[in-house]
C-alpha cells in the first residue's frame, strides 16, 4: 500500500470543508509536530539516570519536568507559534490560556498526558485533544465560551504513546489512523476508516471499585463473567479505549463513592473520545444520555463514561436503569 502521511492526508481530505481556508489543515498538523516531540520524551523516560529526575537540571542545564508539564508545554508553544488557536483548556491548566488574536479560528481542549502516573512502569499513556469553533467576536475568548456541547466539536482525537505512536482523528467525517514511522519522522495512513465492533468480548472497569458499583453494575459485570468476557483495564484510558475501539468492548468509569460524577473529564477526555467512537460506530453515554449531548459548566467538570461497541453499551444503560 503506497505511503500517505498525515499531512498529505489532511491536505487530500481539505475538500470536505469547501470553504475552509486551510486553517484546520495547519492545526492538525501544529498537533502532530508537538506529538512527535512529546513522543520523542516519553520513549525515553525510562532513562531516568541520563534525563535526571524531574526538579533537576539535566546535563544540558534544562530543568527536567515531569512529562505532563513538558507535553503540556509542547502543545501550547505549537498552538502559538501556529496561529489558528485563540485558547486553550488544558487538564493541567486552572483556567484557560490565551494564545491567538482575533484571527485565531479554533479552541483546543486538551489533556496532554493522560496515564501519565503509568509512564515510570512503562505503560501507554496518551494525548486526548477537542477543537471547537471560537465563536466569540471579542478578541479575548472567555472560559464560557468552550461551554459548547460535545456534539459541536469541529474535530476530536487522541495521541497514544505505545509499543508504536498512533495519532487517532476525527473530523466529523469518520475516524482514521496514522503510525509514526520513527524512519522518516512521519505519521502514516494504518487504520484507514476506522469501524469499532458492534458487539465485543472485553470489558474494562475498576473492578477495585466493585464495592462502591450500583447494584445494576455490578449485575452487567456479573453477567460479563457469566459470558466469559475478558477483562482487561490497563488504567491507562486512551489505551483501554484506544484497544476497544479496534478490537470491540467497552469502558467503565461510573460514579463512585469517592468519584461522586465519576473520575474522568468531560470537556478535553469524554467528549473527544465519544466523538471518536461514535464516528467509529460506537456509543459513549454518561449512563442516562449521549456523552455528546450534556451542557458544560465548567472546564473540569467530570462525569461517568460508558463507551465502546454499541450493542454493549445499550446493553449497560439496561442494566443501569434496573438499578
Ligand atoms: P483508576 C488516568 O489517571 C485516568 O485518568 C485514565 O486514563 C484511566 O482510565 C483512569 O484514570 C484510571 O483510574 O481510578 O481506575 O486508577
Amino acid at each position: 500500500m503506497k505511503v500517505k502521511t498525515l499531512g498529505q492526508f489532511i491536505i487530500e481530505r481539505q475538500a470536505d470543508f469547501p470553504f475552509a481556508k486551510g486553517e484546520l489543515s495547519r492545526l492538525l498538523r501544529d498537533i502532530g509536530i508537538a506529538a512527535k516531540i512529546v513522543n520523542r520524551e516519553v520513549s525515553k523516560a525510562g532513562l531516568v539516570e541520563i534525563l535526571g529526575d524531574t526538579g533537576t537540571v539535566n546535563i544540558q542545564g534544562e530543568s527536567v519536568k515531569k512529562l505532563d508539564v513538558f507535553a503540556n508545554d509542547q502543545f501550547i508553544a505549537a498552538f502559538k507559534a501556529g496561529g489558528e488557536v485563540r485558547a486553550i483548556a488544558s487538564e493541567e491548566n486552572e483556567h484557560i490560556i490565551t494564545v491567538g488574536n482575533t484571527n485565531s479560528k479554533y479552541l483546543v481542549a486538551i489533556d496532554p498526558l493522560d496515564g501519565s502516573s503509568n509512564i515510570d512502569v512503562n505503560v501507554s499513556v496518551g494525548t486526548i485533544f477537542s477543537i471547537y469553533r471560537c465563536n466569540t467576536e471579542q478578541a479575548e475568548a472567555q472560559e464560557s465560551d468552550f461551554f459548547q456541547i460535545g456534539r459541536h466539536q469541529i474535530a476530536a482525537g487522541y495521541v497514544i504513546y505505545g509499543s508504536s505512536c498512533m495519532l487517532v482523528y476525527t473530523t466529523g467525517h469518520g475516524v482514521n489512523g496514522f503510525t509514526l514511522d520513527p524512519s522518516i519522522g512521519e505519521f502514516c495512513l494504518s487504520h484507514p476508516d476506522l469501524k469499532t465492533p458492534e458487539q465485543g468480548m472485553v470489558y474494562s472497569i475498576n473492578e477495585g471499585n466493585r464495592l462502591q458499583f450500583s447494584s445494576g453494575i455490578q449485575n452487567y459485570i456479573n453477567q460479563c463473567h457469566a459470558r466469559g468476557f475478558a477483562s482487561r483495564y490497563i488504567g491507562s484510558g486512551v489505551a483501554d479505549i484506544h484497544r476497544n475501539l479496534l478490537k470491540g468492548g467497552i469502558f467503565m468509569y461510573p460514579a463512585t463513592q469517592k468519584a461522586t460524577q465519576g473520575k474522568l473529564r468531560l470537556l478535553y477526555e469524554c467528549n473527544p473520545l465519544a466523538m471518536i467512537v461514535e464516528q467509529a460506530g460506537g456509543s459513549a453515554t454518561n449512563g442516562l444520555v449521549s456523552i455528546l449531548d450534556i451542557p458544560i459548566q465548567s472546564l473540569h467538570q467530570r462525569t461517568p463514561l460508558f463507551i465502546g461497541s454499541k450493542h454493549m453499551v445499550q446493553e449497560a444503560q439496561q442494566y443501569l436503569k434496573q438499578g
